[in-house]
């Protein structure tokens, strides 16, 4: 039998339950879900289903058909054998979309600039993960020269602009020799903006070893190889730099003779954030740019999950504002590599940060959608 109290309790629990609440401001939910007949909200349920990027639409981009029409492609290289430190960005793809879980396409409006780079011109996908192999690292990369092939060569959504341009998820960083392979195809050679704390221009003679041909192919020595193979212009510029190089003088020569300007780690504390945005404007003028950010180029403080970590680096904040600082620029391409999530700690700051960077470089490539048949050199 039930006692007073117990009565008296489930009667004001069964009260509580019957409050009326005033009827809410008449907010249509952009968020709304069918399922079947039923409209639901799912407002503050981003966390939910399959993850991609930003919870952006995943297309098979690499299937013969089915594909459809897009403008800007997520692309994920899961590979980390050409690492010379600690292994594991090959998650780094799944990593960088767990850590955009909560932006959702329909509320992502800029604090900043009151955009929405989703509700502008430009259809957004994610293609999922090049199929790559981790036993034969030739193989692998070009595997994924095929992927940035098949997916840059699609027809685009927006008639206007005719070449889709990719937005890679790394992946140690030799995957963006594969990235570069495919932009000199539309758009000829590039000038890269490179964050990273490390110049990743060695002579694969000296980060290699002289080894074997395969052994001097790796996350160090990319950058030497593109330039060897044409892909990058003599304006291309590292930012972030505070890595020691190996001898004294040779390093720092070849790395000019590749085609790079330096702005180190600690010129921020010089320059400011702006000085450095226009230091990296001014050095590719004119020029159609790749942007590859290296999440190493944040100090371990806030990107710990990375491979080869040096302390001394930019802080989140300050990285993003110089991204964002470069709009307008002929932005071609872009990447962010060396997410190794195993190294995150529970707060999630690298992944985070991460697909922060992704979005920066969306927002720079939708802010100017660059024709491959006008435009700068
Ligand atoms: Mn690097």
């Amino acid at each position: 039998m039930l006692s007073t109290l117990s009565i008296l309790l489930l009667a004001s629990a069964a009260a509580g339950r019957d409050i009326a609440f005033p009827p809410v401001a008449a907010y249509q939910s952009p968020m709304m879900h069918s399922f079947g007949h039923e409209e639901i909200d799912i407002t503050g349920a981003k966390f939910a289903g399959l993850t991609t990027f930003a919870n952006l639409p995943y297309v098979h981009c690499l299937d013969k058909d089915g594909f459809e029409k897009y403008d800007i492609a997520i692309l994920g290289a899961p590979f980390d054998t050409g690492v010379t430190a600690r292994p594991g960005a090959r998650f780094g793809p799944n990593g960088i979309r767990t850590g955009s879980r909560r932006i959702h396409p329909d509320s992502a409006w800029s604090i900043y600039s009151g955009k929405n780079l989703f509700k502008e011109w430009a259809t957004i996908v994610d293609c999922g993960d090049a199929p790559l192999t981790v036993l034969d690292n030739t193989v692998a990369l070009k595997q994924l020269d095929t992927a940035h092939r098949i997916i840059s060569s699609r027809p685009t959504n927006s008639t206007d602009y005719t070449v889709p341009r990719i937005v890679t998820l790394g992946g140690d960083h030799t995957t963006t020799l594969s990235a570069l392979r495919s932009t000199i195809k539309h758009w000829g050679p590039v000038s890269v903006i490179h964050f990273d704390s490390h110049i990743d221009t060695w002579d694969p003679e000296v980060l290699g070893g002289g080894v074997s041909d395969y052994a001097g192919v790796n996350h160090g020595t990319f950058l030497h190889i593109a330039h060897e193979e044409g892909l990058v212009r003599n304006t291309s510029i590292h930012a972030g730099i505070r890595a020691p190089v190996m001898n004294k003088k040779h390093d720092v020569r070849n790395d000019r003779r590749c085609g790079f300007e330096m702005i180190k780690a600690r010129d921020i504390d010089r320059l400011t954030p702006q000085g450095v945005i226009d230091k990296l404007k001014r050095r590719v003028a004119g020029t159609k740019v790749y942007i590859s950010v290296d999440i190493d180029v944040l100090d371990p403080a806030f990107a710990p999950a990375t491979g080869t970590a040096e302390v001394g680096g930019w802080t989140t904040r300050e990285l993003l504002t110089i991204l964002d600082g470069l709009s307008g620029l002929y932005v071609v391409g872009g990447d962010v590599v060396e997410v190794a999530p195993i190294y995150d700690n529970p707060g999630e700051p690298t992944t985070l940060a991460a697909s922060e960077v992704v979005m920066s470089l969306l927002q720079l490539m939708v802010d100017n959608p660059v024709r491959a048949d006008s435009g700068p050199l």
